[in-house]
This record gives structure tokens, sequence and C-alpha cells, in this order.
């Protein structure tokens, strides 16, 4: 409010007015201060005056520098009103001492060189209604500064569903590249949309307002419209300055608008702010003032940039494929990530030890030294389901080797892990060693043979330098390559029978930039407009953009390479293994979920890490991807005691969890460290495994409805803005609180209590908040856990690793809320069976009032799982006697609030009743 009130007062200053440029139309119009100050009374006196002021003489005022549209988005220029004026844009210096003309990589500010109003966009000429909404035909009269202006487009509008709109915006005359992932069709036009659509006809834009506010949650007329060839632009404004999602990027979970330009094209660099990372997904999750939230997500798969302006509004730049783009309207935050992961697909139910604890570095310099660290694991009773291997199990670094001198007892060690019921991961990198002599290389005389590999523009298999020397590069774009996975990886399997894969270096990364032999210099390679891209250059650690894959041009496939090898991954650990597939992937795109997880990268052992990981990990539970979790410890540097008790607290509620260490650092495994720290990690992971039952519970609920398992607190309270900005705290599912510790040196933390009663987990003391910050006590060995009002949630006794506790007996424990209720549910099946939900082999029970389980589904024997006790937090009066299915039974009550029923023997695949009076 006070923004739009300053901006107002912004446009009548003297000063600016002195400003204004000789060109009308660098003016603006009434109906952007409309929109502007619509929201102000104190405007509505000031827009009286306006209107008449409007009939006078001198109908200019100047666009307020926050609307302004970056005409000269180029790099590396200096761009001077000659270069601007020549674009028929307008110049104005900005009065913020920040901005700059020059725009240095990475860096951005106020545009100088910005579009006047009636700059030439696309009128709509023609329109007709369809099953689906309506179609219509755009037309540009004007060419405009880029090259292969496409000058007749037809636009499709889907009324999908009532809470999914889909615009696609298309050239009728030539197909062009589009996403090859599947999209659900929808055939029949929503009956009660949650929105309004209106078409601007010229300038033309796409209106879309929530029908029950009236908020305007798209409006692409804000700018001109651009659909070059090699250059689409669009840009709509945003009902508020809250935007989230946009990975992937290092920063805040929040978005700064403050002419935020954020890239997308995958690169292999270790997180930095500002810079394009490994993964791509271009969707927004945005929420309107009212509270309401929608979300945003543009189909797209070409280098493009994202830019974030303080209107508020959003730009989309890109360089290739259509325009093709869905609005979902929630109305909460939770519905819109349901709504965009129905469109591109529901994440995997993992294998239930997936969920338990990962220990990996780069650096064992044996297996033998591997299985050490396993050893030691076991000794000291710490956690452990899965052991890693990093590329110094390779002969040379080459993919489905095993050095047979450092690493010749590997196969044992796997052995050995499964008979302790653990499991083996390692990693593959998708660079194929293309330099052995022929007849000793499989992976590579085969791979030639079924011609798998990615070609370079003139048709040779393009070479590249990863971990082995030369390499090629799989083009898992094409069936044939999957196939050739597939055997490779049952090849493998046979010598070292390993559980799941570890897929790294896949965006794809080379140490050389495009190939051996370079890239040719053409417009593919060198296209008219390059997005913000790490280095200037499509190619950078990369391989060319004019490489050839099976099914287009690197140019279009390259942000694709790390989701195609995770479902080639996936589908061949399915057909060797006959199991659930546990893949994670360092480079990711939209749909990604459905075939792997997902690690933050490599970054720092530092206290920073420690906080942008939870943004990283919230952002990625946005993005469909609820597998996710950041390097334990930090990768890189030795990592400090304290620190790593730290992060090993936080790590434990990441939905997964791995501790990864970069080579020549000091070890950061559990066991390396002092007898205290020892027990504060080990005391995190069991705490972990204890609440194995929920996590699983929410894994259920990601793969079937489409919910975050780590979740923003703003996701549950979404009419609160103080929780918008807080990435410091984080839920499991709805009332599972995460307080960590993020600094050095301190015993305790400030965390952020919304409005309501809370329960401390360990001792189920209550706190009343009214919304308000409070201070909690941190030692060395606690990370603060509350329970919500309402919430019920079963735990077990935890074991070492996750198949033995899976049979352990269940606690449930209950926070009542005010009125005395609270409702919990528990999902359980075999834990690796590939879609045991969907074939019916499952069982489901819900936890109701105080205190009835009701088993709604039982297809799996549940019936040697027992309760054994229930715990009920907030029973304000001691009880006379309790009941247990009407018999009366033992209970403690403790003057805290706390009811325990202990020696349930409770089966649980019936239903039962516990009660008191
Ligand atoms: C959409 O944007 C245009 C251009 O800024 C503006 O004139 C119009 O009032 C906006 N429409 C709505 C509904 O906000
Ligand atoms: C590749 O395989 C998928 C699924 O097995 C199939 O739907 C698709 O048609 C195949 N594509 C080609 C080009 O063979
Ligand atoms: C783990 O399970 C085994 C076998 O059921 C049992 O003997 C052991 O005591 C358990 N350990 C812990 C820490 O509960
Ligand atoms: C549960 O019972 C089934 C058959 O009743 C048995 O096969 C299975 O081993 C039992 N599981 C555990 C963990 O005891
Ligand atoms: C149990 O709670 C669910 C919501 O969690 C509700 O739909 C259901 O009606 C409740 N059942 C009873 C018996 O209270
Ligand atoms: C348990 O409760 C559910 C829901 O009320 C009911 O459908 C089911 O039949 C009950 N099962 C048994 C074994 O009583
Ligand atoms: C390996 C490494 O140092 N990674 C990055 C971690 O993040 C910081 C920024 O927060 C970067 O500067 C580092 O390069």
């Amino acid at each position: 409010m006070r923004f739009l009130f300053l901006l107002c007062l912004k446009i009548l200053e003297p000063e600016e007015a002195s400003l204004l440029p000789p060109r009308p139309s660098c003016s603006i119009t009434t109906g952007l201060l409309v929109t502007g100050c619509l929201l102000l009374v104190l405007c509505g006196a000031w827009l009286l005056g306006t209107m008449f002021w409007l009939h006078g003489p001198s109908n200019q005022h100047l666009i307020p520098e926050a609307w302004r549209f970056d005409c000269y988005p180029e790099r590396g220029v200096v761009v001077t009103k000659e270069l601007c004026e020549a674009r028929n844009c307008c110049f104005i210096p900005a009065s913020s001492p920040s901005s700059s003309a020059t725009r240095p990589p990475g860096r951005n500010g106020i545009p100088w060189c910005f579009y006047p109003l009636d700059f030439p966009s696309y009128s709509l000429v023609s329109i007709e209604d369809t099953s689906m909404g309506q179609k219509a035909k755009l037309v540009r009269e004007v060419k405009t500064y880029y090259p292969a202006d496409i000058f007749t487009l037809e636009l499709d509008i889907r009324h999908e569903t009532d809470t999914r709109l889909h615009v696609r915006i298309t050239d009728p005359s030539n197909a062009r590249f589009e996403v090859p992932i599947s999209v659900p069709t929808a055939t029949k036009k929503a009956e009660n949309p949650q929105y309004t659509v209106e078409l601007s006809k010229d300038p033309f834009g796409v209106i879309v307002k929530r029908r029950s506010t009236g908020a305007v949650v798209l409006n692409t007329t804000v700018a001109p419209l651009f659909y070059a060839d090699q250059f689409l632009q669009f840009s709509t404004s945003l009902p508020s300055q809250f935007i989230y999602g946009l990975g992937e990027h290092r920063s805040t979970f929040l978005h700064d608008v403050h002419w935020n330009t954020l890239t997308m094209w995958a690169r292999d660099v270790p997180p930095m702010e500002k810079t394009n990372l490994y993964g791509v997904h271009p969707f927004y999750l945005a929420v309107e003032n009212e509270g309401n939230a929608h979300g945003f997500f543009f189909l797209n798969s070409n280098a493009m940039d994202v830019v974030l302006q303080p209107a508020p509004a959003v730009t989309w730049r890109t360089i290739g494929g259509i325009l093709d783009f869905y609005v979902f309207l929630g109305p909460d935050p939770g519905s819109v990530v349901e709504q965009y992961v129905d469109v591109i697909g529901h994440p995997a139910m993992p294998i239930y030890w997936a969920l338990g604890y990962h220990l990996c570095r780069w650096g064992y310099k044996t297996s033998d030294a591997t299985w050490e660290v396993v050893k030691s694991m076991r000794n000291y009773k710490i956690p452990q389901d899965v052991q890693w291997n990093d590329i110094d199990y390779m002969s040379q670094y080459m993919d489905f080797t095993f050095d047979s001198t450092n690493f010749a007892t590997l196969p044992d060690l796997v052995k050995d892990l499964h008979t302790h019921n653990q499991r083996y991961v390692m990693i593959l990198d998708p660079g194929i060693s293309s330099t052995q002599p022929q007849g000793s290389y499989w992976p590579y005389d085969e791979g030639l043979k079924r011609g798998v590999f990615i070609k370079d523009a003139e048709g040779k298999t393009l070479i590249g330098k990863v971990w082995p020397g030369l390499t090629a590069y799989p083009d898992f774009s094409d069936n044939v390559t999957h196939e050739w996975w597939y055997d490779n990886l049952r090849r493998f399997h046979e010598k070292v029978p390993f559980d799941g894969l570890w897929i790294d270096m896949n965006e794809p990364s080379s140490f050389v930039d495009g190939s051996t032999n370079g890239c040719p210099s053409n417009s593919i390679e060198n296209p008219p407009y390059t997005p913000g891209v790490l280095g200037g250059l499509l190619r950078g650690k990369t391989v060319c953009a004019s490489a050839q894959q099976k099914q287009s041009l690197h140019y279009n496939m390259h942000s694709l390479y790390g989701l195609l090898e995770a479902k080639a991954s996936a589908s061949a650990l399915k057909r060797i293994l006959a199991k659930r597939p546990f893949v994670i992937s360092r480079s990711t795109f939209p749909s990604q979920g459905m075939y792997s997880g997902h690690w933050l990268g490599d970054n720092r052992s530092q206290w920073k890490d420690l906080y942008t990981s939870i943004a990283g990990m919230l952002t990625f539970n946005l993005l469909g991807i609820p597998l996710v979790g950041a390097d334990i410890c930090g990768f890189s540097e030795d990592a400090q005691e304290e620190l790593c008790v730290r992060w090993t607290q936080l790590g434990a509620f990441y939905p997964f969890t791995r501790n990864h260490n970069s080579i020549d650092t000091k070890p950061q495994d559990p066991t390396a460290f002092s007898p205290l720290a020892q027990t504060a990690m080990k005391q995190a992971l069991l705490l972990r495994y204890s609440l194995f039952p929920v996590l699983y519970t929410l894994f259920h609920h990601a793969h079937v409805h489409g919910h975050t398992v780590a979740r923003p607190l703003m996701f549950e309270f979404p009419k609160d803005v103080k929780t918008y900005g807080n990435d410091k705290q984080f839920l499991w599912g709805k009332g599972l609180l995460v307080t960590p510790v993020l600094e050095a040196g301190v015993d305790y933390v400030n965390g952020y209590f919304p409005e309501g009663l809370w329960y401390d987990y360990y001792t189920g003391d209550s706190v009343s908040s009214k919304g308000e910050e409070l201070r909690l006590g941190a030692p060395l060995d606690k990370i603060n856990l509350h329970l919500r009002e309402g919430t019920v949630i079963p735990t077990q006794t935890p074991n070492l690793t996750l198949w033995v506790s899976s049979g352990q007996p269940l606690h449930l424990v209950s926070a009542l809320s005010g009125d005395g209720s609270a409702t919990g549910d528990l999902f359980w099946d075999d834990g690796e069976t590939i879609d045991t939900y969907e074939t019916n082999q499952y069982a489901y029970i819900i936890f109701n009032k105080t205190m009835t389980s009701q088993v709604l589904h039982n297809n799996v024997e549940a019936s040697n799982i027992t309760v054994e006790s229930a715990t009920f937090y907030g029973v304000k009066e001691k009880p006379s006697k309790v009941l247990v299915n009407s018999k009366d039974a033992h209970f403690t009550y403790r003057a805290n609030q706390v009811l325990t029923v202990d020696d349930l023997e409770l089966k649980l695949s019936q239903n039962f009743t516990i009660s008191w009076m």
C-alpha cells in the first residue's frame, strides 16, 4: 500500500515532470495509473484531478520506473540514447543511483531503455469459440528489432478444469519445437471455472482474473508480445510481490522482485546467487492480497530469462519453442502445487530405504576404506540405510567399471550391506570414454554400433571431456539409448549388485566448452539474443547448442538432459530389480519427480549454506520433487564439528538425507567426531527414524495427491503475512514444525509460531501463540520440534535400519486442539513393490478425535504391526478412567496435561477406540 502511494506521488513530482521525453509514446495513460492507484482512497481525489488534467493539453506522464519493461536486455552493452532509439524505445536514465546503463552479467537494475506504451505488438484480428474455449488469430504489422518475426500466430485458450487454464500461442504455418513431456489432454470445457478470461484486442493481451475476488492474476497487456524465431517474450503484472518457485536458483525462498533476473539453462556450477544452476523450472507460485494463491507454468525448455520487477511484474524471455502456459487458481498454495503436478506428473512413491540415512564422500580411497566407515557406523549404533560411492570406485573414472585394485572388494562390501539390510548406491556420469582400445570397453563400442551418442552439427559423434578424459554423450531422447543404458546397467549389476543410482554431471557437463572441435559459428550457437547464462555462451561447460539429438537440436533439448537420463535410469532399475527405482539426479526439469529425487549440489561447509538449504528444499517441494536434500555438513571445505551437528539435525528433516563430502577434506561422517557430537548426531538420526511412518505417509500423499512433504509455513497459514518470508523453519506435512539452529555458538533459537496452540514434541508442554516469535532453548544436542494443535502422528521405535524398524510397534502422539480434537493418518505397504497404491496392496488408517482408528483400506498384512502406546498432549484434566475398546486401561497423567496409555497391544488392522472420562 505504502509503495503504491509513493508511486502516485512520484508521478506528480514536478522535477520528474520536467524530465518528460519529447516522444509522447514514452508517457503513460490513465489505465496504468488507475491500476496503480485503484486500492487507494488517497489516490481517489488525485485521480479526479488527473482525469480533468488528462483532458487538458498536456496528457503526458512518465511511466513509473517500476513499470519500465526493458527494451535493451542485451548484456555487456552500454545502452546509449542512439542505440535505444534505434529500437524505437524510450531512453531515460533512472533516478536510482544503483541503476546503470551497462549490464555486466548477473547484475541488473532499472532499465534506461524501455518500451513506449505504443510499441508495436500483435493485435487480435479474429476469434472463434471452440469446444474447449476460444481460438484466435494474432497479427503483427510492424517488424521488431530481432530477425524472423512470425507475423501471424494462433492463440488457443483451453478451459481445462475449473482451476486450470491452458494457453498456447503457436505458428500456424510451421511446426516449432515443443517440450516432449506428456501433459493431460482435457476433452471437456470446465463448467464452473474459478477464473475469467478477457482478451485485449489491440494491443493483444490475455487478462485472467480470479472470479471470486476479481484479483488480476495475469495481464499480458502490460508490455509488447514478441514472437520471433529466436526471441519470444511476454510480460504480466503480478498481484503482489510474493512470488516463489522459479528454480533452480540459490536465493531466499521468497524471491526479490527488485529487478531480479533469473536465468534458466542447465549448468554445472556450485550454487551461487544470480546464476543459472543445474535444473530448470519455469513455474512460480504467487500470493494475492487476500491470501489466495495461484500458479503459472511456462512449458518451455529453451534458454530463458525470467525478470522480476517491482511493479510487480514478470517478463518471460525465451529463445525458442512456443508460448505454452498454464494458470492454476489454487486457491490455497497447496492446491496450486497439486494442480501443477497434475500437469507435469506426480512424484514417485519412494522405496522405503530412500528415506533412511545415506552416507557418501568423494575420496574414499578404497572399497575397504568405504567398508570401514560402514562398520564403524554399526559399531557406534548410528542408523544408516545406504552407503554410496562417488567416482573413486571406477576404473579410470569410466562408467560401468570398478577399479579392480583399490575397489577389489566392492562386490563383497555390497553383499555385506545386503546381509545387514543396507543398500548400495553409486555414481554414474553420462560421459562415456571414447578413447579406449577398440574391443576393450563395451559401453562405447556398443554405443557407437547402436548410434546412441549425440552428434555434432556435421553428424559425427560429438566429443567432450569429463572425468575419464575424452567422452561421447548418450542421447537419452532416443529410445535406442534407453535400451543400451539398460544393457550396461544389467551387465554391471551382475558384478556389483547395486540398489540405486546417483546420476551426476547431467546438465550435461563438459570440461571443454562445446566440443574438442569447438562449435560452428551460426545463429544456433550465437543467437540474436542470449539470456544471462553464466559465461555468456550457451555452450559454456556443456556440448554445442548445435549438436544433434534424436528429438531435436541440443539448443532445444539441453535442459531436458537430466530428465531424460533419469527416465532411462528409473526404467532400467525397474527392469533389473523389479522394485521401486531409486535415482538421485543433479539436473532436473518439470516432471522429474516421477523418476528421481534431487540433491542441491556441491556446496560448502559453511553456516550460510546450511541456511540456504532450507529454501532449496522448500522450492523443490513446490516443483513436484519432494525427495530432496542438501549435502549434510556441506560438500567442499572441512566441516567444523558444531556446524556438522547442527546440519545433521536439520538434515534429519530433509526428505532426502545424505551426508556427502569432497575429496581432500576431513572425514565428516558421524563417527569422525567427538563422543558428544556423535551422540547428538545419532539422536537426530534416531529421531528421524522414529518419525519414518509420518514421512512415509507424507510421501504417499505427495505421490497420490501432489502434496508437499517439507512444507513452508505459508502453505498452512496463507493469510498470515508473517509466514511469507519465513525460510528458517518449515513443517513436515500440516503439523510437525521444525526450528533448526542456523548459526554458530548459540544455545537458543528464535522461531515464529503462527496463531494457535503448539506443543513441544518432546515434553508435550504447550504454548499458545498469537502469531509471535518465541525464543527456544537449543543446546547442541537438541533440534526444536513442535506439534500443531489438531495433529496425530504415528511414530515407531527406531532401529539402525528402516527395514528392521518397519516391523516395530507404533506409538501414537496426539496434539489436541482447543476443542479436544485431532486427526492423522498412516499409509502402510511392503515398502518396495511398484505401484502398491495403484494395485491395491496397501493399508490406510486414519486416527480421529479421541481416539478412533479407522482402517479404511487393508490389503496388506498389517496385522503383525501393533500400536503399543498412545500419548495425548493437551488433556486439560486428569481422567478418572481411560477406556480402550470399552475396557478399562492403565494410564499415566502428567501435570503438563499429558496423558499416556501404555501396553495397548492393539492390532493396527482393526479399528479401535481410546476414550476417557
Ligand atoms: C492490463 O494492463 C493494461 C496495460 O497496462 C491496463 O491498461 C489494463 O487496465 C490492465 N487490466 C487490468 C484488468 O488490470
Ligand atoms: C519410445 O518409447 C516410448 C515408451 O516405451 C514410446 O511411447 C515411444 O513411442 C517410443 N518412441 C520412439 C521414437 O520409438
Ligand atoms: C534393533 O532390532 C534388533 C532386532 O530386532 C534388536 O535386537 C535391537 O535391540 C534393536 N536395536 C535398537 C536400537 O532398538
Ligand atoms: C508379518 O506377518 C507376515 C505374515 O503374517 C510375515 O510374513 C511377516 O514376516 C511379518 N512381518 C514382520 C515384520 O514380522
Ligand atoms: C475423521 O476425520 C476425517 C478428516 O480427517 C473426516 O473426514 C471423517 O469424517 C472423520 N471421521 C469421524 C468418524 O470423525
Ligand atoms: C473400520 O472403520 C471403517 C470406517 O468406519 C469401516 O469402514 C470398517 O468396516 C471398519 N472395520 C472393521 C474391521 O470394523
Ligand atoms: C563449492 C562452493 O563453494 N559453492 C558455492 C556455495 O555457495 C556460495 C554462495 O553462497 C558460492 O559462492 C560458492 O561458490
